[in-house]
């Protein structure tokens, strides 16, 4: 199951030293970030790594979701909230309305279809470009052993980081009062770390398959969105440094308004099956303020995903 060779995608662990066995080649740096004690990311391949996805993998066929708790070395938290804190103000502040579904507010729906309700967006990503290559989330993001363990625990082949220089890794932040409203991502897996807790408020929330590939379930999603659906919702209790496996595709989430005084940060690490991927350019814009060269070279190419939920 677990794949030890060589990544074909030119990512090479810095270690030094022989390759074990075909093993692959664990980066110092990854051991001094993950706690190893609870997750063997130095030992790829081992009994104890593949005990370890499988119950990832338990967790997701459960209800879409699996948190890896206290994934992060105990005593590198303060550094995570640190750096966070640093880049929450560069994030791009902006109020955007929208619906669940990131589809047109104009677009031509029947009157009670769900996405006539309009949401507001209050969270604001920091992008990756802004985001120092020795920061804590930056280095797990690269890291191919991490890769190779988001992969594996979500079953899948191979996975590559967004070539996106803006979208790939974000600090998603959510001000006291604001929130990241209800949503289905558009990607079918997403990984994410909380960074600072809010003082209250600024919860995970998401209800786990309330539609299928068959079937939009609009009756509950509406109900969701008219808070009147509590027994659909499940909320998540994160503590920084925690690791967040989910697939959003068919789960409908958000993060609840953020109470009290600080703010709420999350980093989203953000993969995908297809090599490639940058987001179109009116998407990037709305997201970070500001398009690049390569959105604009990349329009009509490989659509991005993630962020365009
Ligand atoms: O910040 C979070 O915890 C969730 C973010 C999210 O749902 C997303 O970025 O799609
Ligand atoms: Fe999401």
């Amino acid at each position: 199951m677990t794949s030890t060779g060589e990544r074909a995608d030119g990512h090479e662990a810095d270690a030094g030293g022989p390759e074990d066995a075909g093993r692959q080649v664990v980066s110092p740096s990854l051991h001094r970030i993950v706690n190893t004690g609870r997750y063997p990311l130095d030992e790829p391949g081992s009994a104890d790594w593949d005990r370890v996805v499988a119950r990832a993998r338990d967790d997701l066929a459960a209800d879409g979701c699996c948190v890896l708790s206290g994934f992060l070395r105990p005593e590198l938290l303060d550094t995570l909230r640190a750096e966070g804190e640093a880049l929450a103000p560069h994030a791009y502040y902006t109020v955007e309305k929208v619906n669940a579904y990131n589809i047109p507010l104009d677009a031509d729906l029947p009157p009670d279809h769900p996405g006539n309700i309009v949401l507001e967006r209050g969270n604001a990503f920091v992008a990756r470009d802004l985001i120092p290559a020795d920061a804590l989330i930056q280095v797990l993001y690269t890291d191919p052993v991490f890769q190779r363990f988001i992969a594996d625990c979500f079953g899948l082949a191979e996975l590559h980081e967004f070539s996106d220089p803006l979208a790939g890794l974000c600090l998603n932040v959510v001000a006291p009062g604001m929130s990241h409203p209800w949503h289905f991502d558009t990607n079918a897996f997403t990984v994410s770390m909380l960074t600072r807790a809010p003082e209250a408020g600024g919860v995970f929330e998401y209800c786990p398959g309330i539609r299928t590939p068959e079937d939009e379930n609009l009756s509950a999603v509406r109900a969701v969105l008219m808070g009147e659906g509590a027994h659909l919702i499940r909320r998540l209790e994160l503590r920084p440094g925690d690791l967040q496996l989910f697939q959003g595709r068919f789960s409908l989430h958000r993060v609840s308004p953020v109470e009290g005084t600080s703010q709420r940060h999350t980093t989203i690490f953000a993969y995908s099956e297809q090599s490639g991927v940058v987001g179109n350019v009116e998407r990037t814009r709305q997201l970070f303020g500001r398009v690049l060269p390569d959105h604009i070279a990349a329009a009509g190419a490989v659509r991005g995903d993630r962020l365009l939920d």
